[in-house]
């Protein structure tokens, strides 16, 4: 039996509350014991919703991570030691711009903080707001210039990503395609050789707390902790790295969500009478034209793009929408996406919007970023199709989104297939998410009554 609307706003709430520490609120205590960057973004944007106050606080403790150059890292440590990539894994000492009183990762994930300052500034009243805002403001602009100046050498507009984890979306295809194909430790080589990639597992810590058939594999962990110690070895010398290393990515889920944040950028500035620095205001311009270098007419989708060999990554995942929410695409390009969320055999499927396709050759409905249906993604595909007039799509999905965590819980992710839950439970962006759609859904009846036409 599903939980009804105002049980499940009820629990949503003791789960982030559960989850809360103070300053901050973890993933999920088991599996995610520490501070993430977008997680914390997306949680932002749900506590705003009953708690704008402590949204605040949620994002300035975001920048006791910032490093010298700007950069936002994935990941604050505390000292729960149960993460198997933590502070010993990091290192982040290695590099003189980590800061001194506390260890982080060394790279960053999408770019959420602009996005989650103007929801919740939104959500609060016009003083508070303009003193929130303007105190975050040289940081925030900080950020935008290191993804610039760091990963944007060449000035293309689109900024390149060393590792997927800084997509978010982990094990998903594009990165898996062009991991399959690289360079990997001759010992991992062996170890697939004679198929004893089990052995690899018992190394995990992840596992103990999800099946692993719902995580990724232990080849594709594996790969990703080899590239990730790569960087390591490099003291996290990003101009080094990006000399030497060959899996580099224009990444399509970074950069549409790095485009909603300029923008995001944009109108803060506005509200606080503040002006963006001319040349990051020329970069975001940029971006946003190149963009549309990623999109392939045949196929009409957008892709990433390799950046060594300039050639699209032709691996289909749900990151072909995103440009709906970045807002910078034309509607022509936006009604083709459109169409094709509705496709019933690739993401048309009952509990929408898988990260695979079904046609794909990855496609699983349990596992982590190779099919399931996650709320934060469908959140930015929501606010993509308001931002482009398709209010009846957006509210369908609202109360799809919905009807998937009062049915199965707060879980990580859904299977498309069935909406079961799968992955860990009582997980934090689910949670927070579930109350932004319930005020979103709000706000748009809301509007609906309001513009009627009186009879
Ligand atoms: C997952 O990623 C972490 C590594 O950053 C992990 O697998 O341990 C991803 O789903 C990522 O998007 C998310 O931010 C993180 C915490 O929820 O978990």
């Amino acid at each position: 039996m599903p939980a009804t609307n105002s049980q499940t706003i009820v629990r949503a709430k003791a789960v982030l509350a559960q989850n809360d520490r103070g300053d901050y609120t973890v993933p999920s205590p088991q599996l995610y014991p520490h501070q993430w960057l977008w997680d914390s973004g997306f949680i932002a944007i749900g506590l705003s919703t009953y708690q704008p106050r402590r949204a605040v606080i949620e994002i300035r403790s975001l920048f006791r991570g910032q490093w010298q150059n700007g950069m936002l890292p994935h990941i604050i440590f505390n000292d729960a030691t149960h993460y198997w990539q933590g502070p010993r894994f990091w290192q982040s000492q290695r590099s003189r711009l980590a800061p001194h009183d506390v260890a982080t990762s060394a790279m960053t994930q999408p770019p959420l903080p602009a996005i989650a300052c103007l929801e919740t500034a939104d959500r609060m009243s016009p003083p508070e707001a303009q003193q929130f805002l303007k105190g975050l403001w040289p940081k925030l602009v900080g950020y935008h210039q290191w993804i610039y100046q760091d990963r944007d050498p060449d000035g293309s507009g689109l900024a390149i990503l060393f590792h997927p984890w800084e997509s978010g979306l982990d094990n998903t295809p594009p990165w898996m395609e062009l991991l399959k194909k690289s360079s990997r430790p001759y010992w991992l080589s062996l170890i697939r050789q004679f198929g004893l990639e089990h052995l690899l597992g018992r190394l995990r810590q992840d596992t103990n707390y999800v099946p692993a058939n719902q995580r990724e594999t232990d080849y594709e962990a594996f790969m990703l902790a080899h590239r990730a110690l790569r960087y390591r070895k490099r003291h996290y010398n990003s101009q080094l790295h990006l000399r030497r290393s060959r899996e580099l990515v224009e990444d399509l889920t970074f950069n549409s969500i790095l485009i909603a944040a300029n923008r995001s950028l944009l109108d803060i500035a506005t509200i606080i009478d503040e002006s963006i620095p001319p040349q990051l205001r020329q970069r975001m311009m940029q971006t946003e034209a190149a963009l549309e270098e990623l999109w392939d007419e045949t196929t009409g989708q957008y892709y990433h793009r390799n950046f060594r060999t300039g050639q699209l990554i032709l691996e289909p995942s749900l990151a072909t929408f995103l440009p709906l929410f970045a807002g910078s695409i034309n509607t022509e390009r936006a009604r083709r996406l459109v169409r094709l969320l509705a496709e019933t055999d690739s993401y048309g499927l009952p509990f929408p919007v898988p990260s695979v396709p079904r046609t794909s050759n990855y496609f699983s409905p349990l596992r982590y970023w190779q099919g399931p249906t996650w709320l934060n993604t469908n959140w930015m595909i929501i606010k993509g199709l308001l931002k482009f007039g398709y209010t009846a799509e957006a509210t369908k999905l609202i109360n799809q989104s919905l009807a998937l965590v009062e049915t199965a819980g707060f879980y990580e992710y859904f299977s498309p297939i069935d909406g079961h839950g799968y992955g860990i439970n009582n997980f934090s962006w689910t949670a927070a998410l579930y109350l932004e759609l319930v005020a979103l859904r709000q706000k748009l009846a809301l509007t609906k009554i309001l513009t009627a036409p009186v009879p």
